[in-house]
């Protein structure tokens, strides 16, 4: 039933190239989002897999920079703030955009697509592409320390955490005037406030005002979307041995951003952000701290020590992750990214911890799909009752319970993709109706 459910959101979210994340809070493309669905969709037809990432990699800037949103000219410009038109920028493929990006966990999305169907021209044919996004950060965004830096909350994908408080305080807000359309989907209690909102629309104008090309008074290296940098160079060195190219450049720019995370965001069993302004450690209790469990070449005693963080303060024997620490004060169990549990991080994670503590990884897939049976496919969870917040029929929760069912099973049963495709039915048949490929 979960199952089907999951696969009902998806095929009703897609848009003939991509999926959505929400038909209602958010009727575009979102960057991070398609690779998440892109993993849920390898399961059960990686056709669409492929053609949900080659459209978003459809709209890559000359630079490099696969933008956080593609717009869909068919939606209004008011149903999303803000649009195409605040943001005023164009790949050269000819699709409005944003300019800022998000954590690039694409390299992994692309090479499970491969593993659930092997491609090697889909790997041949994207490979070039995720390179170029790699050094779009290294040539815009890598500070002295080997870190890349995000200019924005939203590129963080996490974007109202409280780790943003602090370096958000250099940021003057601005009152915009326009009506914030999240607050017509979804309880303003479970959204950024309007002072946040005025922040995040001052520093993304100041940013497209310096034509996408300067950090403003927000530059920050966060441990989650380093540690995507870094899975995306680990990935590319499979993807590279695959097509006949040379992975060795990949793992020394892993290895290297692996150890420049351990030294400079890494303090007490958890790493945190840094403010690249300031130069200081943004001590905080994110559960972006623990992502880096991802990254394979983790020194064992920092992994144990992630661990003992993950049950001390995070309560991962529970099978449950909050965003954001319950021992800390900053702690909101339903505010967006300041509590609530959401389960692409709580993937991220668990990715970070079969290897390492299986036990432990097995609760997190209980817990990830306990959540979905209770509330559905929600945007994200009350970490102690499992409540739905936000957004319901929510792409990536639907899409990463598939890849979590089709692994871990139901019930510890893990699905092969035939019977995974036999329960899902009818519906798979009638998958392919209206799909665009990209050329
Ligand atoms: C701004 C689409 C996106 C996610 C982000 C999530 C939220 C947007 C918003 O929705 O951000 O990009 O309007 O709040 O924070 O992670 O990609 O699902």
């Amino acid at each position: 039933m979960i199952l089907r459910d999951a696969l009902r959101v998806l095929i009703d979210n897609w848009d003939g190239s991509h999926t959505v994340p929400s038909r209602t809070l958010y009727p575009h493309q979102w960057s991070w989002d398609s690779a998440f669905i892109a993993i849920g969709h390898a399961r059960w037809s990686p056709r669409r897999a492929r053609t949900e990432l080659l459209s978003l990699f459809g709209a890559q800037w000359h630079d490099g920079r696969v933008p956080h949103i593609v717009f869909n000219p068919a939606v209004p410009e008011g149903a999303y703030f803000p649009g195409p038109g605040f943001w005023d920028a164009r790949s050269p493929s000819g699709w409005t955009t944003s300019g800022i990006v998000q954590p690039p966990v694409h390299a992994l999305a692309a090479w499970r697509v491969h593993l659930a169907e092997p491609d090697p021209a889909f790997l041949a044919r994207i490979y070039p592409r995720l390179v170029a996004q790699q050094e779009f950060l290294r040539a815009q965004r890598r500070g002295p320390d080997g870190l890349v830096s995000i200019v924005h909350p939203w590129e963080s994908g996490m974007d109202n955490s409280p780790s943003w408080d602090l370096p958000l305080t250099a940021v003057e807000p601005v009152p915009n005037g326009v009506a914030r359309r999240d607050l017509c989907h979804i309880d303003p209690a479970e959204r950024p406030t309007d002072r946040d909102y005025e922040r995040y629309i001052a520093l993304a104008r100041a940013y497209r005002d310096t034509g996408y090309s300067r950090a403003c008074a927000f530059q920050v290296e966060d441990p989650l979307f380093n540690a995507a940098y870094g899975i995306a160079e680990s990935t590319l060195a499979e993807i590279a041995r695959v097509i006949g190219r040379d992975p060795a450049p990949h793992h020394a720019e892993v290895e290297a951003v692996t150890a420049a995370m351990v030294e400079h965001l890494y303090q007490d069993g958890l790493f945190h952000s840094r403010d690249a302004i300031t130069g200081c450690l943004i001590r905080s209790g994110s559960a972006a701290g623990l992502v880096p469990l991802i990254l394979p070449g983790l020194p064992r005693d920092v992994a144990n020590a992630l661990i003992g963080t993950g049950l001390d303060l995070f309560g991962l024997k529970d099978g449950v992750l909050p965003s954001y620490s319950p021992a800390a004060p900053e702690f909101d169990p339903v505010r967006y990214w300041r509590g609530p549990s959401w389960i692409n991080v709580s993937w991220l994670v668990w990715q970070g911890l079969k290897a390492r503590r299986p036990d432990l990884a097995g609760a997190l897939a209980d817990g990830m799909i306990g959540a979905v049976g209770r509330s559905g496919f929600r945007e994200y969870f009350h970490p102690f009752t499992l409540e739905g917040h936000g957004s319901g029929d929510f792409s990536w929760s639907a899409a990463l319970i598939v890849d979590v069912i089709a692994e871990h099973g139901l019930e510890g049963v893990p699905l092969t993709a035939r019977e995974l495709g036999h329960q899902a039915g009818a519906l798979v048949e009638a998958d392919h109706v209206g799909d665009q490929v990209p050329a």
